[in-house]
């Protein structure tokens, strides 16, 4: 069974809705008012199942648009999601206006198979619908409707005349439609919302892509409501799952009707980014009347949606009809597009089509518009090539798996092989689930051992660098920078000491006289016990320039070999150990201790004793109760 959605063009009163019926049985036309006016205001659907060409079944969802030139917003939020067209043309009346701006439209789109339906056969004699042939084969030439390649149809929706000879037309062409991806990401452009005695909310649209199931749960873009398919029809039929290529309505849970409205789309949850800016190939139809300039506004419409859009050209130079260019367009609203999708321009006013094409990237790096090699790969280079594209653009952060899923829109089980064969040929690293370019990855490693080197030389007296302070300077993830370490070190280019990393058999290596002034202002604490000397008198002995000091005392008090328990106390660690060797010597005479006691335990003066008391205190060697200090 295949399913295949077919829309209805043409100019308005010339027979779509009628034909529609005559093929179906079903009256597309649903509004009151339509039925009282007798013409298509909204979107109409129908269906029909017959046999193919090749004898399986064939299930088409009909999409019947209006013609009138003031719906033409209604039409393009129907034809988005069409494979099939039945260009309508009344054979009366030929080619008129509408025609020729749903046809643009068609080609815009992309739109590939079709019929041309001259209606009303039963109004014309034989020579008129003859000559309207001919002209309309004419309007056809080089695009995808051409004869034979496509048939041209007459019909009576009246006397049913020509109507299996249209049958039979559908049924070739819709063998020669692609079939659609069932296991490809869901999306769902919404195109109706109504409430249903007893169901509650519905939901409709072409399934453009993917699968959807009941009891499934989907996120609703851009709003990012979570919803859940309670219920599911396809073609008026309850059904567990709609594929891509189907009518489908959704009956949800989780969101009222004035949560949803036409132009959102549902898709797996947390899958998709919306966007508000997107680089696309864009055509200026050869009918738009003037250039399409710089920060033009337009009216942009894309599959169900649509919204104001602003045109960045590169240069700033205006785009002359009947012209292709890469340019950006920002959006007034959030939207979730993708590449490849297709969109249609209509000019801010007055209001008529006068371009579209195809968005090649909905997730721009860049703030402007930049026309680069990235850019020409997205607009044209096979699947290999853009991943490459997408990976290499992300420099030195890398790009995630599910973001590259996100920004293309293709499932993993597209992107895993090609994935396989670029890190399978060095091109591309992987670390975890980042991907990363090789040049990138190699400009990174280059850069970490001149650091080290670097950081060295500025600071002979420390032991190496601190790992964060060298992934800031790299500007690496922290991922990517843990792996180039990992390599490195590897390599023996550098080695890892607790949180340093240094060059191998790089420790501190130390001018004479700063050796000899460290041992000094050691040997000036370590000699002295706890009577120690105030730290500036010690420095100032010293041959070294303060500041040189000052550096010599961080290192010691850094490495533990002196502790600085007040602001203007140090003391040599073996000092204090040894006063904790007195303490709890102390405590087995007697668990308590007062400042008396301390002194002359210890020898210190009062101007020793508090601070030292305080450090125990804070140490919980003791604790202060009173004025006396117990022993913990
Ligand atoms: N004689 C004749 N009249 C037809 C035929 N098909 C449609 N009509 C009449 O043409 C008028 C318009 O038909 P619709 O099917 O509503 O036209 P439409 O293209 O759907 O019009 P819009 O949706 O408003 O664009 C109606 O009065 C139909 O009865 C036909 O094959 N023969
Ligand atoms: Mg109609």
């Amino acid at each position: 069974m295949k399913s295949i959605i077919v829309g209805t063009a043409g100019h308005i009163d010339h027979g779509k809705t009628a034909l529609v019926k005559a093929l179906t049985g079903i009256d597309a036309d649903r509004l009151e008012e339509e039925k009282r006016r007798g013409i298509t205001i909204d979107l109409g659907f129908a269906h029909l199942e017959m046999a193919g060409a090749n004898g399986e079944t064939l299930r088409l969802g009909f999409v019947d648009v209006p013609g009138h030139e003031r719906f033409v917003r209604n039409m393009l939020a129907g034809v988005g999601g069409i494979d099939l067209v039945l260009l309508v043309i009344a054979a009366d009346e030929s080619i008129k206006p509408q025609t020729r701006e749903h046809f643009d439209i068609l080609q815009l789109l992309g739109v590939r198979q079709g019929i041309t339906v001259l209606t009303k056969s039963d109004a014309v004699d034989a020579e008129t619908l003859d000559v309207v042939r001919l002209e309309v084969e004419e309007f056809l030439r080089g695009t995808f409707l051409e004869t034979p390649n496509s048939p041209i149809v007459a019909v009576s929706s009246l006397t049913g005349a020509g109507l299996d000879d249209l049958k039979q037309a559908m049924a070739t062409a819709a063998g020669e439609v692609a079939a659609r991806d069932p296991r490809a990401l869901a999306r769902l452009p919404i195109d109706r919302v109504f409430t249903m005695k007893g169901f509650g909310t519905v939901v409709t649209g072409t399934l453009i892509s993917g699968t959807v199931r009941r009891e499934e749960e989907l996120e609703v873009f851009p709003t990012g409501r979570h919803v859940r398919v309670r219920g599911l029809q396809v073609h008026g039929e309850v059904a567990d799952a709609a594929v891509a290529g189907q009518r489908t309505a959704l009956n949800l849970a989780g969101a009222s009707v004035e949560d949803l409205s036409r132009g959102m789309t549902l898709a797996p949850p947390a899958t998709f980014k919306t966007t508000r800016r997107v680089d696309v190939k864009l055509r200026l139809l050869a009918s738009a009347k003037r250039p399409l300039k710089h920060r033009a506004r337009v009216h942009f419409h894309a599959h169900s949606m649509e919204t104001v859009g602003e045109v960045e050209l590169s240069d700033a130079k205006p785009v002359a009809p009947d012209s292709d260019v890469l340019a950006r367009i920002k959006l007034s609203d959030s939207v979730l597009l993708l590449p490849g999708d297709r969109f249609i321009l209509r000019q801010f006013s007055p209001v008529v089509t006068i371009g579209g094409g195809t968005v090649l990237d909905a997730n721009p790096q860049s703030r402007k518009l930049t026309v680069d090699e990235t850019l020409e790969t997205l607009a044209g280079g096979d699947r290999l090539a853009i991943l490459k594209a997408r990976i290499w653009r992300t420099c030195h952060e890398g790009i995630s798996r599910r973001a590259l899923v996100a920004e293309t829109g293709w499932g993993k089980d597209v992107i895993e092989p090609q994935l396989a064969t670029l890190v399978k040929s060095g091109e591309t690293i992987q670390i975890g689930d980042l991907l990363l370019s090789r040049p990138a990855w190699d400009d990174l490693k280059a850069q970490v051992v001149p650091a080290v080197e670097a950081f060295h030389k500025q600071n002979p007296l420390e032991r190496g660098i601190g790992k964060e302070q060298l992934q800031v300077l790299t500007d690496a993830n922290p991922a990517i920078f843990a792996a180039i370490v990992e390599r490195l070190v590897r390599e023996k280019k550098i080695e890892i000491a607790g949180d340093l990393i240094r060059l191998p058999g790089q420790g501190v290596v130390m001018k004479d006289e700063e050796a000899e002034s460290k041992k000094r202002i050691e040997e000036a604490f370590a000699t002295t016990g706890l009577k120690v000397p105030a730290l500036h008198e010690v420095i100032a002995g010293l041959n070294v320039d303060k500041a040189r000091a000052q550096k010599i005392v961080t290192l010691l008090l850094r490495d533990k070999v002196l502790v600085k328990i007040s602001d203007e106390l140090v003391f040599h660690s073996a000092a204090l150990e040894e006063l904790r060797h007195q303490i709890a010597a102390q405590k087995a005479k007697s668990s308590k201790m007062d400042v008396a006691t301390f002194k002359e335990l210890t020898g210190v003066s009062r101007k020793y004793a508090i601070p030292l008391l305080e450090y125990l205190d804070r140490e919980r060697v003791t604790r202060r109760v009173g004025d006396a200090r117990e022993i913990l």
